[in-house]
């Protein structure tokens, strides 16, 4: 495959209702689409960093600087066996892993077409549907908290994670765990909390929580391995995890017993295929976690999460919880079992609406090799 085109695109996406995390408010989503050509052929993908640095250290304009200056000049015009070879021409890259997946997961895309096979088949993929699981955002009160996590439970969602942070905690997830006694439940605190915290967070233990995940600093695992040591509640963590490496750190710590693989936070497919396989071999839960994506990493995730070892309902769930309109066709459904099926077409398996992205499009960067 030889890398002729790619387009970076930036759409504007109003989320349904905004998304409050421990570190702020979500209103819109700039998504940033990759449209590559290779060989006749168009891959998609989406970098699914934030406008700020508040997840990891990446945003959409760090995004689309290392883009510009760094990673298409090392792919444009350059011939790959396999999108797997990719990473390699990466190595001397630090960081970045969101802009990089963008590129390598768009030539997955084109590779599954090119060989006529679904992206998940090209992956590895055992099964046809994946389960699903629902993140609700932190809420005014309990009990709005209760009513959105009735809607999701009615809904068939096999799931449900709650958002907290110090003040929005112990007195929510009491409300729900009395509401709803046997739901697997977990929660997510995006970093609120320090190991100053400890004796609040053993409280968590009573709620018999599926995990608790990153409730310590983003970039410290060594500080979740002593935490672990003092509660029952397993932990998983989510933004410390950026390639197999640091998974294995946090393994042989035991800093962790379940790991939240995001395609974009560790660099792309590749990556995410090690971290999948080492967990696998350890006989450690994964589990695949989203960055409120529109339909095109939605398909990637999907495609993901249906790999072996992901044996725990995921954050990929239906477009019509977070868009009015989604960019693919058809959107992404949920049955009432709280399952996805796996796409069986080509390449991602859905139909990218084009004109639609190119209406929604605010501002666009084509690179071609002549
Ligand atoms: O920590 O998993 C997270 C959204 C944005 C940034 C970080 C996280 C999340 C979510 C939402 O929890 C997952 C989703 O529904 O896509
Ligand atoms: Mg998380």
């Amino acid at each position: 495959m030889q890398v002729e085109e790619i387009t970076l695109r930036k759409l504007q996406m109003r989320l349904k209702a905004p998304f409050e995390t421990s570190f702020g408010a979500t209103y819109d989503r700039t998504v940033l689409l990759v449209e590559m050509r290779a060989d006749g052929l168009t891959g998609w993908s989406e970098i699914t960093a934030m406008e700020a640095p508040v997840f990891n250290s990446e945003t959409v304009g760090t995004s689309m600087a290392i883009l510009r200056d760094t990673l298409v000049p090392l792919t444009l015009g350059k011939q790959f066996g396999a999108a797997s070879e990719m990473p390699a021409t990466f190595a001397h890259i630090r960081g970045h892993e969101m802009a990089r997946a963008g590129l390598e997961n768009a030539l997955w895309d084109i590779e599954a077409q090119q060989k006529n096979v679904p992206l998940a088949k090209l992956l590895g993929n055992t099964r046809t549907e994946i389960q699903c699981g629902v993140s609700i955002g932190l809420q005014a009160s309990p009990e709005v908290l209760r009513e959105k996590v009735a809607v999701e439970v009615s809904a068939g969602y096999q799931r449900i994670k709650l958002k907290i942070k110090p003040g929005k905690d112990l007195e929510y997830v009491r409300t729900i765990r009395k509401a709803f006694p046997h739901i697997l439940l977990s929660v997510d605190a995006n970093s609120a909390y320090t190991l100053d915290d400890v004796a609040h967070l053993q409280r968590f233990d009573e709620f018999q929580l599926l995990m608790m995940e990153q409730p310590l600093w983003w970039d410290d695992i060594y500080s979740h391995s002593k935490l672990q040591k003092l509660l029952q509640t397993p932990l998983c963590l989510d933004e410390s995890i950026h390639h197999v490496r640091d998974t294995a750190t946090a393994i042989e710590l035991g800093a962790a017993r379940i790991i939240n693989i995001k395609l974009g936070r560790v660099g792309g497919h590749s990556s995410a295929r090690e971290i999948q396989a080492y967990c696998l071999a350890k006989n450690v839960p994964v589990w695949c976690g989203g960055m409120l994506e529109c339909g095109i990493g939605r398909a990637h995730n999907i495609a993901v999460s249906s790999l072996p070892g992901y044996t725990l309902p995921g954050d990929v769930s239906a477009s019509k919880r977070y868009w009015v309109e989604d960019v693919i066709e058809p959107e992404v459904e949920v049955s009432s079992q709280g399952t996805i099926r796996v796409p069986d077409k080509p390449g991602l398996g859905y139909h990218v609406r084009r004109e639609l992205i190119e209406r929604w499009t605010i501002e666009k960067q084509t690179w071609r090799t002549r």
